[in-house]
C-alpha cells in the first residue's frame, strides 16, 4: 500500500468515526484501524508493552493517577500550544501542536506509554463521536495529525503523554467545527454494545473515590473471543465525565487465558455519569464500543 493510500485509508476511518456517530444516536464507529495498519510504526513492541504493565502495577496508589485531568490546557509543568482552532465541515486538516515547557521551550522527549509517545483523542461536547489518534513528531519536536470533522459543534482534543521523567500528564483544548449542531443527549447506561458483528458486556460499578475494576467481555456469535493486544494491553479505555469532560487515567490489568475479559481499574472522582470509550483489537481491526456508567 503507498503511503497515500494509507493517509487516504485513514481519514475514511475517520469520517467513519464522527459520520456513524451521528448516524445513529450516540454510538460510535469502527473508528481508528491505523494502528492495524501500520504494525510497529512507532517503535512499541512487544518489550515496551511488558514495562508498560509492570509500570502500571504501582500508579494507582497515587492520588495525583486518579486525580480528573484534560481540563486544563497547562499544568505547571507542560502547556499544550495548537494553531488550528477552528475546521470547516469535512474539511482535511494537519491539527498541529506542542508541549511546551515552564521555561517557554518545546518538550521534546517523551516516554511510551501505551505504547506511543502521544496519544490525541477528539470527542465532541455532547460525548458523541469519538477518534483517537497517533500524531507523529516532527522534527522541530512539534505533533501534528490530520483530522476531518464531518458534524459540527464544539470538540475537546485531548493530548495524553508523558514528558520524559515526568507524570503522565492530560491537556486538554477545544477545536470549533462551523455549523449548526444539536446536542445529543447521552444514552442510558446499558450493559452491552455491539458494533461491527461484537457484542461487548460491562460489569463493574464505579464508585466515586474508591478504585473498582471494570471488565468487558468481547463476543461474537454468542462466543466469548479472545482479543490482540491493542497499544500495551488488552484493550484502551477512556474515561470522560459528562459535564465537564473530565478525562480518568485507567490502568488496565494483565490477565492471562483464553477468551479473557479486558481488565481496568478505575478510580472515579465524583458520582455523575460517566461516558467509556473501550477500544480492542480483533484480526488486525481496532474497534470501539461505549457505554454509559452512573456512579454513586
Ligand atoms: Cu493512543
Amino acid at each position: 500500500m503507498s503511503a497515500v493510500q494509507r493517509i487516504v485509508g485513514f481519514l475514511a476511518i475517520l469520517v467513519l468515526a464522527f459520520g456513524a456517530a451521528v448516524g445513529i444516536g450516540g454510538a460510535v464507529g469502527p473508528t481508528d484501524r491505523s494502528d492495524g495498519e501500520k504494525p510497529g510504526a512507532h517503535g512499541g513492541g512487544t518489550d515496551s508493552d511488558k514495562e508498560e504493565g509492570a509500570g502500571h502495577g504501582g500508579e494507582p496508589k497515587s492520588a495525583a493517577a486518579s486525580a480528573p485531568q484534560g481540563l486544563s490546557i497547562a499544568t505547571a509543568e507542560a502547556r499544550l500550544v495548537s494553531d488550528n482552532k477552528t475546521y470547516r465541515r469535512g474539511e482535511v486538516k494537519e491539527f498541529r501542536f506542542r508541549i511546551v515547557g515552564p521555561g517557554g521551550q518545546t518538550v521534546r522527549d517523551f516516554d511510551v506509554e501505551h505504547d506511543k509517545l502521544m496519544h490525541l483523542i477528539a470527542v465532541r461536547r455532547d460525548m458523541a463521536g469519538f477518534v483517537h489518534v497517533h500524531p507523529r513528531q516532527q522534527a522541530d519536536g512539534s505533533w501534528s495529525v490530520p483530522l476531518r470533522f464531518t458534524d459540527p459543534g464544539t470538540y475537546r482534543v485531548f493530548a495524553d503523554f508523558k514528558a520524559e521523567g515526568g507524570e503522565r500528564t492530560t491537556l486538554g483544548t477545544d477545536v470549533f467545527v462551523a455549523g449548526q449542531s444539536t446536542r445529543r443527549a447521552l444514552p442510558p447506561p446499558q450493559k452491552t454494545f455491539s458494533v461491527d458483528g461484537y457484542d461487548v458486556a460491562i460489569s463493574g460499578e464505579g464508585r466515586a473515590g474508591e478504585e473498582r475494576e471494570l471488565a468487558f467481555q468481547v463476543s461474537r456469535n454468542g462466543k466469548p473471543i479472545e482479543v490482540e493486544p491493542y497499544l500495551g494491553a488488552d484493550g484502551h479505555l477512556v474515561t470522560l465525565r459528562e459535564g465537564d469532560l473530565a478525562y480518568l487515567h485507567v490502568h488496565p490489568v494483565e490477565e492471562e487465558g483464553v477468551a479473557k475479559p479486558i481488565r481496568f481499574i478505575a478510580e472515579y472522582p465524583s458520582a455523575g455519569r460517566y461516558r467509556l470509550f473501550l477500544q480492542f483489537k480483533h484480526e488486525g481491526a481496532v474497534h470501539t464500543a461505549a457505554f454509559t456508567q452512573e456512579v454513586r
